[in-house]
């Protein structure tokens, strides 16, 4: 049976520190990601970009906070796509906009994994926590906050309703490199699993990935990826506003989707922080490419073979 695949795009750049992560999109869709996935057998449809509504501003006690009232409206919109593209869709792409628009995809996905009564488990693959809220951030760039928006902590009250927080046991973040002190806090308090770049570097990725997927398997959890171009050292996926060195290479990257293939687990996909106005020759935009077609099922040899041929 032949699996479908729905690609949404959510322009959104609203929530980054600087704009281009609107192209995001444009840049996928150029550089073959329907193509490269109709390649390895899966039926593609693209629904588009979603649009956000009009919105007028909100004002908050965090002098910092700018662009609230898009990221509220950004994640009523994509709230409602991701939990209705997931009852039509195998594994649904969200391609990206900022970090900021997992506050909504997150929130649709774990609202459809409660109506099946499966639990939902997130990877977050990011040199970031993005685990401020709104009162925490200093920076006030609202893509460092959706984590702490679908987890359910205080202070989102204008955000919509999540109909099912995500339990924080059961997230995993691995790349993660640059951590703000009250985010530093919140992860103890919270008990998410955080590998680190450190933890990367002394394990690799395959070990703490199997202990973590071997954790949705038994629980029949739904997994939900999301990937931050930072994740990826910054000499391999320069087009992103928040670069950090080192970061994740080729291989481990590729590794870890190899693996969720094989796992049979990964319900849904983010691909997001793509800045296509930051990217050298579309090398960034080609990358998360080949990375998303390895989740859906591209191998080694498959590639060898190929060029043999
Ligand atoms: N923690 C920083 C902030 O809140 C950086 C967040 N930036 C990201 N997150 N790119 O993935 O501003
Ligand atoms: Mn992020
Ligand atoms: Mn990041
Ligand atoms: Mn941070």
């Amino acid at each position: 049976m032949t699996h479908c695949c729905h690609l949404i795009g959510a322009p959104v750049q609203t929530g980054a520190s600087q704009p281009g992560c609107l192209m995001g999109p444009a840049a996928f869709r150029t550089a073959g990601l329907p193509e490269t996935l109709r390649q390895l057998g899966w039926d593609v449809v693209d629904r588009g970009n979603v649009t956000l509504p009009e919105t007028a501003a909100i004002d908050h006690a965090n002098g910092a906070v700018h662009n609230l009232a898009e990221m509220v409206g950004w994640t009523r919109v994509l709230s409602q796509a991701a939990y209705d593209v997931m009852t039509a869709s195998d594994m649904p792409i969200f391609m990206g906009g900022d970090h900021s628009m997992a506050a909504g995809t997150v929130s649709g996905v774990s609202r459809y994994a409660a109506e099946q009564n499966r639990p939902l488990f997130v990877l977050w693959l990011d040199a970031h926590p993005d685990l401020h809220t709104l009162d925490s951030t200093g920076s006030g760039n609202l893509h460092g906050t959706p984590v702490a928006y679908f987890t359910g902590q205080s202070g989102f009250d204008m955000f919509p309703p999540l109909a099912a927080p995500v339990d924080p046991g059961n997230i995993c973040m691995m790349g993660i490199r640059s951590v703000d002190p009250a985010e530093h806090a919140r992860i103890k308090e919270l008990g998410i699993t955080v590998h680190d770049m450190r933890t990367l570097d002394e394990r690799g990725v395959a070990a703490p990935l199997s202990e973590f997927l071997a954790r949705v398997a038994a629980a029949n959890g739904l997994l939900h990826v999301s990937l931050d171009v930072d994740f990826l050292d910054p000499a391999i996926a320069p087009a992103v506003g928040t670069t950090v060195p080192g970061g994740a290479t080729f291989r481990e990257a590729h590794l870890i989707m190899e693996m969720l293939h094989d796992s049979g687990l990964v319900g849904s996909l983010d691909l997001v922080e793509l800045n296509p106005f930051l990217d050298e020759r579309g090398r960034t935009a080609l990358l998360m490419t080949d990375l998303t077609a390895s989740l859906f099922g591209r191998r080694v040899l498959d590639r060898m073979t190929r060029s043999f041929a």
